[in-house]
């Protein structure tokens, strides 16, 4: 089953949206299975983003994530990715689509409140990088069968 880790950064704790944001997620009928408020450490930070090492706003990316609170989700079910991707809008706000999460409440590619895994390869990675497997519940919801028909 497909996985992908969501994360709440910095400015969407102190702007206070996090209800707002997981309100969507599980509106879309997107099942959350691990969820928990942690301060990032520079290892946790440089391991998660070691794709932009190189990248010009490295620096500036790892010195925000890492300043205060963020969110962490665990998100588990079929074309997680791509759904979670879809709902959080294009990286710099202002090619974001009204609607989305990014589009509706962001303004500034620096703070655009919202990580989502950008492949399926990369969501098992990053969920096992943020949860240890007892932080991870499996289970059923009981409207399932109303948001996915079964197969
Ligand atoms: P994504 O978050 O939409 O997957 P990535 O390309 O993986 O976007 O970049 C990771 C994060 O780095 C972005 O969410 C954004 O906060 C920041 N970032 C990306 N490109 C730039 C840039 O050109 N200037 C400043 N920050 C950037
Ligand atoms: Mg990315």
């Amino acid at each position: 089953m497909e996985r992908s880790l969501i994360l709440l950064k910095p400015d969407a704790v102190q702007r206070q949206l996090i209800g707002t944001i997981i309100n969507r997620i599980e509106g879309r009928g997107l099942k959350l299975i691990g969820l928990k408020l942690i301060k990032m450490s520079n290892e946790l930070a440089s391991e998660h983003y070691k794709a932009h090492i190189e990248k010009p706003f490295y620096k500036g990316l790892v010195s925000f994530i890492t300043s205060g609170p963020l969110v962490c989700i665990a998100v588990e079910g079929n074309n997680a990715v791509s759904l979670i991707r879809n709902s959080m809008g294009s990286t710099n706000p202002v090619d974001s689509h009204p609607g989305t999460i990014r589009g509706d409440l962001a303004i500034d590619i620096g703070r655009n409140l919202i990580h989502g895994s950008d492949s399926v390869e990369e969501g098992s990675r990053e969920v096992n990088l943020f949860f240890t497997p007892n932080e991870l519940i499996t289970y059923s919801l009981a409207n399932e069968d109303w948001i996915t028909e079964p197969q």
